[in-house]
């Protein structure tokens, strides 16, 4: 029986990454008078960390190892997520990042069947409620029974807490559940909370090991869009 569907955000509900963050993170250090630029190809490595602070975190100490100037470096990154945040959202508003191919008639079809919705993701409850108020409306929130996010576990992705968090909440066995993700980080914590996971590619993630996804499809498709099913074993 499917009870609830839990959706990752960040590469799977829509294209956040390489024109969202990734541009904010880069305005957000011109802000700040740093000449750091996370080009594509660099930010498609320091996605494998996941969370923009813990990705910042990483970024200082492997690749700007003597810092420009002196704030502590918490209070630095702290001080650049926000900024980029900040600048997320102009990006969010200016409309420039639609959902998924897919994302909403899932949605629809979920609601329309009685199949709860959830979300699990490392980035911050703000960004999520800007994410589907700027792609669907201000009500679009109250369609999600829980919406785990960012902080409130102590690991992020690809620990599990997450998704333990949402099941908790949700108040269902994860056998109930089917996980929605982008990544292999993102697979990793929903395997080890047991999820039943569906993996919708991109070209940040198309390269990473899916074993144990049980179905790997190229996007959740429209008419327009073919979805495409890469490997896996679900209905099959
Ligand atoms: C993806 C992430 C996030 C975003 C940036 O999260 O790792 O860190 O890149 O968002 P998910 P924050 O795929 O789990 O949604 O800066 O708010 O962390
Ligand atoms: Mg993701």
């Amino acid at each position: 029986r499917l009870s609830a569907l839990i959706f990752d955000v960040d590469g799977t509900l829509a294209e956040t990454e390489r024109d969202g963050h990734r541009v904010a993170f880069n305005e957000s250090f011109m802000a700040h008078s740093l000449n750091w630029f996370w080009s594509d190809g660099l930010y498609g490595e320091l996605l494998k960390i996941t969370g923009g602070k813990e990705r910042l975190a990483h970024f200082i100490e492997h690749y700007q190892p003597d810092m420009p100037n002196g704030m502590p470096i918490e209070t630095l990154i702290n001080t650049l997520h926000q900024e980029k945040n900040k600048r997320y959202l102009q990006i969010l508003q200016a409309g420039k990042i639609p959902l998924r191919p897919g994302v909403l008639r899932l949605l629809n079809a979920a609601r329309n069947s009685g199949v709860k919705l959830a979300i699990a993701t490392t980035t911050t409850l703000e960004n999520v409620h800007h994410l589907l108020s700027c792609t669907l409306s201000s009500d679009a929130i109250n369609w999600f029974d829980v919406i785990a996010a960012g902080d409130v576990v102590a690991a992020k992705k690809p620990a599990p807490d997450i998704y333990f968090y949402a099941l908790e909440k949700l108040q269902l066995p994860a056998n109930e559940c089917v996980a929605i993700e982008d990544s292999a980080n993102g697979l990793q914590a929903a395997l080890q909370a047991e999820l039943t996971t569906l993996i919708t590619l991109n070209d940040y993630t198309a390269n990473e090991n899916f074993t144990g996804a049980a179905l790997v499809v190229n996007q959740l498709g429209e008419p327009d869009a073919p979805c495409q099913a890469i490997a896996g074993s679900m209905g099959g």
